[in-house]
C-alpha cells in the first residue's frame, strides 16, 4: 500500500523553513511538538537573534490559543499567550510560505471559537446496513478495523498534524449512532481509547466519545437509565471518574439521543435538559462537556398527516428548555431544520436559546452533496450559513452568535487520499480554517489549499480554482430545486430519486402534483415553521414574494408558472438549472483533464475517474428531474431541449 497523500502538508509546505535559523523559547508537550516540526523543516536552532521566534509569553495575547505574530522583514516573532498558540503560530509561518517573514506588520490571531471539533462516524464494528463508517466515502476508519481498535495508529497521528495545521482542537472517534459495541468503548475499551488520546494530545486535540444514554443498562446491567434515578446519577459519575484516571485531559460525551431509534430520557417521562444535564454533572469535576444533539424527530411519520413537520421538530422540543441546561451543556444544532441539504435555510433554534450554550454543526462527509464522487467545494456554502444574520441585518452573525462553538462530521477514511476524491480534502481544510476565523473568504481559503497541497504552478491553480469555486452551485443546480430538499435515493442518499422519499415515514415531502410544488411552512395556511424565526425573516419567510428565490420550495408551495424574483417561472429555472449544472459539470471534467501530467498521475487519474462519475450522475439527475416535472406540469421547456416524456 503506497503511503497516504500528505494533505496540506507534504515536505515542500516548508521549503521556505529550510535552512533558516529558529529559537522556540518554553516547555511542555505542544512545545516539543513544535521543535520538532521546526527540526524536520531543517531549521537550525538559534538563540534570540534567530529568524523565527516562537515563544510563550505570558500577556503578549490575552486569548487562550492565540499569538501576536510581528514581522520585519527577515524575521518573524511570534508571542504566544500559551503552548497552543505556539503551535498554531508554527503552522500560521508553515501556511504564509516564502511570504511568512514580510511584510514588516503586527498582528494578533485568535480563534473566534474555543471549541472547533470534527465529529466521526466510525464504528468499532462493520455495521451491516452502514458499514465500517456511517456516511463515510473514504474507506475504512482510521481509528477501528473489523471490531477492534487498530493496533497501528500511525495514520491517526498523520491525520492529528493535519487537523493542528488547521486549528482544530476536538475530535470524537466515534458514531453518534451508538450500537452495543460501540457502547463498550466507555468502558472495557478505556486502554484502547486512551491509546488514541496519547496520539492527539502532542497536536492539542482533545479526545471525545459518543456514548449512549441507555450505558447503564448497556453496559452496568441497571434496570432503567432514567435520569432521576440516584443509581443510575452514580453509574455516569462512576464512569466518568474511570474515563478521566485514563484519559486526563478526555474532552467529553457526544449524545444523539431520542433520534432515529436511538434512546433518550423520553421513556421515562424527561426532557432533553434532564438527560443531558445528567451526564453533564457527572462530567463537571472534570471539567468535561456534553454535546447533546438538537437533531431530534419523528422518523415514523405518517405522510398523510400534514400537521407533522420535521422542519419544527427541534425548535419545537429544544427552545422551551433555554436556560434549563447546565454550564457544561453544548446543545450541537444541525445548521438547517432538515439534513445537511444542499440548500436549507439556518434552524431557527439557533435564535431562540440565548441562555443556552448552542453549537453550529456542519457535514463536511458528503452525504447529500455527492457522496466524495462529486467534486463539491463547500466553502462558500458554510460562509453563507455563518453570515446568516438571525435577527436581523445590523445583528450579529450565526458565527457570532453561537457560544458552543462548532463541530462537523469528518470526512476521512482509510483511503490512500484520505478523502475519496483527492479534492474532497478541500472541505476537511476549509472546515478547520472556517472554524478558526469564520470570517476568512471561501474562495481565499481555496487558494491557500491549492497552494499548499499542488504548489505554486499558475496553470495548476486556476484549473483547480475554477473546478471548485462555484462547484456547491453546479450540485445544487442539478439536483432537488429551490431548497426543496432530498428527492435522493432512500437509504444510500445518492442520486436522484423524485419520489424516493415522498410517501416515507422520514418526514421529508415535496408535495409535487399538476399545479405545482412546495412545502407550505407559513404560519398563515402551513405547518407554522416560518414562526419559528425572529423577526425580519418570520415576515421575509411567510411571504412567497419576499422569501430568497433559492429557498422558495422549502417554504411555500406554489404553481409552476410562479414567477421568482430573477424573471423566470419555476418551470423554466428547473429547465434551465439543470441543463446547466450538467453542462458545467462536463466542463468540469474538460477542465480536471487538461490537469494530466501537471500533477500526481495517482491523485489525476482518481479524479478522472471520479469525474466521469460526476458527469454521469448529474446527467442522470438533469434527465430525471427535467422529465419528471415536464410529466407533471404539461409545460414545454421554452428553450425545446430534449426531455424524455
Ligand atoms: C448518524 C442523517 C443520516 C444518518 C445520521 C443522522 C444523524 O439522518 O442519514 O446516517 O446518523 O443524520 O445526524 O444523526
Amino acid at each position: 500500500m503506497p503511503d497516504p497523500h500528505p494533505l496540506w502538508l507534504p515536505a515542500a509546505a516548508t521549503a521556505h523553513l529550510r535552512g533558516r535559523t529558529v529559537r522556540i523559547a518554553g516547555d511542555g508537550p505542544l512545545i516539543d511538538t513544535v521543535r520538532a516540526e521546526a527540526a524536520a523543516a531543517g531549521m537550525t536552532p538559534a538563540g534570540d537573534d534567530a529568524e523565527l521566534s516562537i515563544a510563550v509569553t505570558t500577556g503578549a495575547a490575552s486569548s487562550a490559543e492565540s499569538f501576536t505574530l510581528t514581522r520585519d522583514g527577515a524575521r518573524a516573532i511570534a508571542e504566544c499567550a500559551d503552548d497552543a498558540g505556539a503551535l498554531h503560530a508554527w503552522f500560521e509561518i508553515v501556511r504564509l510560505g516564502p511570504g511568512a517573514f514580510a511584510p514588516a506588520s503586527t498582528r494578533t490571531v485568535a480563534p473566534a471559537h474555543a471549541l472547533r471539533m470534527l465529529d466521526h462516524w466510525d464504528n468499532v464494528d462493520v455495521h451491516p446496513v452502514m458499514g465500517q463508517v456511517e456516511r463515510g466515502y473514504a474507506g475504512g476508519s482510521i481509528f477501528f478495523h473489523d471490531g477492534a481498535l487498530r493496533q497501528d495508529l500511525s495514520r491517526v497521528a498523520a491525520y492529528a498534524r493535519a487537523l493542528a495545521a488547521i486549528g482544530i482542537n476536538r475530535v470524537a472517534i466515534n458514531n453518534v449512532n451508538v450500537h452495543v459495541r460501540e457502547a463498550r468503548l466507555l468502558t472495557d475499551d478505556l486502554a484502547d481509547v486512551a491509546r488514541i488520546a496519547d496520539v492527539f494530545r502532542p497536536w492539542g486535540i482533545r479526545l471525545h466519545l459518543s456514548v449512549s444514554f441507555s450505558s447503564p443498562m448497556l453496559l452496568g446491567g441497571l434496570g432503567t437509565a432514567d435520569p432521576a434515578d440516584a443509581g443510575v446519577q452514580s453509574w455516569w459519575a462512576e464512569a466518568a471518574d474511570r474515563v478521566y484516571a485514563a484519559i486526563p485531559d478526555f474532552g467529553g460525551f457526544v449524545v444523539k439521543a431520542d433520534s432515529e431509534g436511538q434512546p433518550g430520557p423520553f421513556a421515562y417521562g424527561r426532557d432533553h435538559a434532564d438527560g443531558a444535564n445528567l451526564l453533564a454533572r457527572a462530567l463537571a469535576p472534570h471539567g468535561g462537556v456534553v454535546h447533546w444533539r438538537a437533531f431530534v424527530y419523528d422518523h415514523r411519520q405518517d405522510w398523510r398527516d400534514r400537521s407533522t413537520d420535521r422542519a419544527r421538530a427541534a425548535h419545537d422540543h429544544f427552545s422551551p428548555l433555554d436556560g434549563r441546561f447546565d454550564d457544561n451543556v453544548i446543545v450541537q444544532v444541525k445548521y438547517g431544520p432538515m439534513d445537511f441539504q444542499v440548500r436549507e435555510p439556518v434552524s431557527p433554534v439557533f435564535f431562540a436559546m440565548p441562555h443556552t450554550r448552542l453549537a453550529l454543526e456542519l457535514q463536511v462527509t458528503q452525504e447529500y452533496t455527492g457522496h466524495q464522487r462529486h467534486a463539491v467545494y463547500l466553502g462558500p456554502q458554510w460562509r453563507e450559513i455563518l453570515d446568516f444574520r438571525g435577527r436581523g441585518d445590523d445583528q450579529p452573525t450565526l458565527a457570532q452568535t453561537v457560544r458552543g462553538g462548532i463541530a462537523a462530521v469528518a470526512n476521512v477514511g482509510d483511503d490512500r487520499f484520505w478523502t475519496g476524491h483527492p479534492l474532497a480534502q478541500a472541505n476537511l481544510y476549509a472546515y478547520g480554517r472556517l472554524a478558526w476565523d469564520s470570517t476568512l473568504d471561501a474562495g481565499d481559503v481555496l487558494d491557500e489549499w491549492i497552494r499548499l497541497t499542488f504548489g505554486d504552478d499558475a496553470a495548476v491553480h486556476s484549473g483547480i480554482h475554477e473546478i471548485l469555486d462555484d462547484s456547491w452551485a453546479t450540485y445544487e443546480a442539478h439536483t432537488a430545486p429551490l431548497g426543496v430538499g432530498f428527492m435522493v435515493t432512500p437509504g444510500t442518499h445518492y442520486g436522484p430519486a423524485v419520489d424516493g422519499y415522498e410517501y416515507s415515514p422520514w418526514g421529508t415531502y415535496h408535495f409535487a402534483d399538476r399545479d405545482g410544488i412546495g412545502v407550505d411552512r407559513s404560519a398563515a395556511t402551513g405547518t407554522g415553521f416560518a414562526g419559528q424565526y425572529p423577526e425580519p425573516w418570520a415576515s421575509r419567510y411567510e411571504s412567497a414574494g419576499t422569501t430568497p428565490d433559492e429557498l422558495l420550495l422549502f417554504f411555500h408551495h406554489v404553481p409552476y408558472t410562479h414567477r421568482l424574483h430573477s424573471g423566470d417561472t419555476v418551470i423554466q429555472h428547473i429547465y434551465d438549472t439543470h441543463f446547466a449544472g450538467a453542462e458545467r459539470v462536463a466542463e468540469k471534467l474538460a477542465a480536471w483533464g487538461e490537469l494530466e501530467g501537471c500533477i500526481d498521475p495517482a491523485v489525476f487519474a482518481r479524479g478522472r475517474e471520479l469525474f466521469a462519475e460526476q458527469l454521469r450522475s448529474a446527467r442522470e439527475w438533469r434527465d430525471q428531474i427535467n422529465t419528471y416535472f415536464l410529466r407533471k406540469s404539461g409545460i414545454a421547456d421554452e428553450a425545446g431541449r430534449p426531455i424524455h416524456p
